[in-house]
């Protein structure tokens, strides 16, 4: 299983509120949304990570959710080029960063990637093809990803924002999912825990070296993980879901 060493976080801006959202469940408070990006942190900070925290980026409300304008592996930090037009310019921010860690590779226009498409397990990447992220930058990152060892299929992400709001690894080969998702044939030979109805947010839980953070409020899912031996942190992140984000968007690991 990959080990992380650093985890790139921004903290939320004033404007957090204004970034994209169909969650409808009210509008998010600042204050708290601050409140909980601490603990998120110093959460990662605990599991050990090397934190590299950005400032916010005015006229980008969204660009706290860092683990969408980029994808890096032990080898190559990939630059994506969102799928939303409000978010374009965040990855221009994060290249800088990233170059001093990682070789750094682009995805071209017209291909759109979004980082939370995109899930990494052992050197097999599952790319999801979405409202944000599109064949043609699928195809690009599949072959940037070749070109360095790894191995890719798609993947069509037929509900929920992202592919990670849907699918996560929870243990070496392991995938938490929903029903959406756990019959597709590309996901076979994983053992899975099914999401259960109602449940469904649970999905977008953080496997940070064999500690699980998950979003509170999720009895059921939390058992299942327990269950499993998987030690369990849980956050809330009510605040972020809100704004459609959650755990595994608000950081990029590598
Ligand atoms: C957006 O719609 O782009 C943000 N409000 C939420 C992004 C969440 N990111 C993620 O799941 N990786």
């Amino acid at each position: 299983m990959e080990q992380f060493t650093y985890a790139v976080t921004r903290s939320p801006g004033a404007d957090f509120a204004e970034g994209l959202t169909h969650a409808r469940l009210g509008t998010p408070d600042y204050k708290l949304m601050i409140r909980q990006h601490k603990d998120y942190v110093d959460t990662l900070g605990t599991l050990g990570l090397k934190i590299i925290e950005l400032e916010p980026l005015p006229g980008y409300p969204d660009a706290y959710f860092v683990e969408d304008s980029a994808i890096a592996t032990p080898d190559v930090a990939v630059i994506t080029r969102p799928g939303a037009r409000s978010r374009r310019g965040e990855e221009r921010v994060i290249e800088p960063v990233l170059a001093q860690y990682r070789r750094i590779e682009r995805i071209l226009a017209p291909g759109t990637v979004d980082g939370g498409d995109v899930l990494a397990v052992d050197g097999h990447f599952f790319i999801g093809i979405s409202n944000r992220t599109n064949k043609n930058g699928a195809g690009q990152l599949g072959r940037i990803l070749e070109k360095y060892g790894n191995t890719w299929s798609p993947v069509r992400v037929r509900a929920g924002l992202h592919l990670k709001s849907s699918v996560n690894l929870v243990g070496d080969n392991t995938l938490l999912i929903t029903g959406e998702f756990a019959d597709l044939p590309v996901f076979d030979g994983y053992d899975k825990i099914l999401l259960d109805h109602g449940e469904e947010y649970a999905g977008n839980t953080l496997l940070i070296n064999g500690t699980g953070i998950m979003p509170a409020g999720f009895p059921k899912t939390k058992e299942k993980l327990r269950a499993t031996g998987l030690e369990i942190i849980e956050l809330d992140v009510s605040e972020a879901r809100k704004m459609d984000g959650g755990l595994t968007c608000m950081s990029l690991r590598f």
